[in-house]
């Protein structure tokens, strides 16, 4: 359900209007039974939003109110940013619920005005990012992520479903102000001297190598032509190990706000290159191979493959669709572009703006730079390598040649 409730215009929550507002909402919704005594606290360690979690002390009940600032919040009010973000998200979520709705959290109210989505309270999960670094290890994730993937991509695609919904759904969530922050901090500032910049002085002469490198970067621009081109499913737009929740056993996929009609690989190149980014540091922390790491990419990939031909198999809104080679020609482009901007991602998680902390919170500064080194080798390695990389074995292999 939709609303706008107290206000037209927009205000940023506190922990107070938030508890204010909940109560408002709760004789018209009953989110909470009476009588309630609310309790919130925001909770919001990300870049852009508002994240604050309301619980009713006397029936133990909780739940989530993620509202959208006007500008992102790591950077501050000088970066202003849509609001209409928060109905792309809640919007994208409602819609992978369609097809993995144990895999999203569920949606319980929206408001537009305010920017507001109230969803359900996933305090039990952990950031999956957060989990990776202290070393937890989860035996569905690679199913949980490549089913998500598969099931997502196909039936936002023309092959999953009919032209004039693919239409609808490609116009519905046209994102430019959220897709050109990608543009800009993923496919573009790292590859230039830009000021958005943020790597640390030992790199330098590393960075400006990468900066020379014209055949890496004629590879990064097509990549990014294929980010502004590509339409080909509705996808996360931002699935790196910060958009996921986990326990030992579940796994929910969470902020697509930068969700939008792009290409198939780009949330499967994403996942990788977050997977590999802790790889990388445990590797340069302790010397060892991540065997576990591995395989979460491994059955990723596999879950993905499998469950992406099942679908194909299964529908046939597409008249070519049982033609022989299509479907092993399309996992193949996906995986070619899923490669590459999992380069993409590699680089930009050192030299850009947004880091990631399984690398910046390496506090033995040799291994720290050992760390970033190894991902920017192996970001250009997949970028230039991408059409050679055609089996999960061999990008395995890559990944390894680079951390020996
Ligand atoms: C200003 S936003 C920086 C990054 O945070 C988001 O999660 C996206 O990854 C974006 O690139
Ligand atoms: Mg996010």
């Amino acid at each position: 359900m939709s609303t706008s409730i107290a206000t037209a215009s927009y205000e940023p929550l506190t922990e107070e209007t938030a508890i204010a507002y909940i109560e408002k909402l709760n004789q018209k919704l009953g989110l909470f039974p009476a009588p309630s005594l609310l309790l919130c606290k925001e909770i919001g360690d990300g870049n852009l939003n508002y994240v604050f979690h309301l619980s009713d002390s006397l029936s133990g009940q909780s739940l989530i109110i993620k509202q959208a600032l006007p500008y992102a919040k790591v950077v501050g009010e000088s970066w202003p940013l849509t609001l209409r973000r928060a109905k792309i998200e809640a919007e994208a979520l409602q819609k992978a619920a369609e097809t993995v709705p144990s895999l999203v959290p569920n949606v319980i109210h929206t408001d537009d005005d305010l920017a507001i989505t109230i969803m359900e309270d996933l305090s039990d999960y952990t950031i999956l990012r957060k989990g990776l670094i202290d070393g937890e290890t989860y035996p569905n994730l690679g199913r949980h992520i490549g089913t998500y993937l598969a099931k997502t991509i196909f039936h936002s695609s023309p092959f999953g479903e009919s032209q004039q919904e693919i239409k609808e759904i490609s116009v519905r969530f046209t994102n430019p102000e959220l897709c050109k922050i990608t543009e800009d901090l993923v496919f573009t500032d790292p590859f230039f001297d830009h000021d958005t910049n943020n790597f640390e002085d030992h790199l330098k002469d590393t960075v400006i190598e990468l900066w020379k490198n014209e055949e890496l970067k004629l590879e990064a621009a097509k990549l990014k032509y294929t980010f502004l081109t590509k339409s080909e499913a509705l996808i996360h737009g931002d699935l790196h190990t910060g958009s996921v929740f986990v326990t030992a056993e579940e796994t929910k996929v969470i902020d697509p706000e930068f969700a939008f009609f792009g290409p198939a690989g780009f949330d499967l190149g994403l996942f990788i290159a977050n997977i590999l980014l802790n790889t990388i540091s445990k590797t340069a922390i302790d010397e060892q191979q991540h065997s576990d790491l591995y395989l979460i990419i491994i059955e990723t990939i596999e879950v993905f493959k499998e469950e992406y031909k099942k679908l194909w198999q299964n529908h046939h809104v597409e008249a070519f669709i049982q033609t022989e080679g299509y479907v092993d020609y399309m996992l193949a482009t996906i995986f070619e572009d899923a490669v590459g901007f999992a380069g993409c991602e590699l680089i930009r998680r050192i030299i850009g703006l947004a880091h990631v902390a399984d690398i910046d919170n390496i506090s033995d500064c040799q291994k720290r730079l050992c760390a970033q080194k190894n991902a920017l080798e192996l970001g250009s390695t997949f970028i230039l390598k991408r059409r050679n990389i055609l089996t999960i074995d061999q990008l395995i292999q890559e990944t390894k040649d680079v951390l020996k």
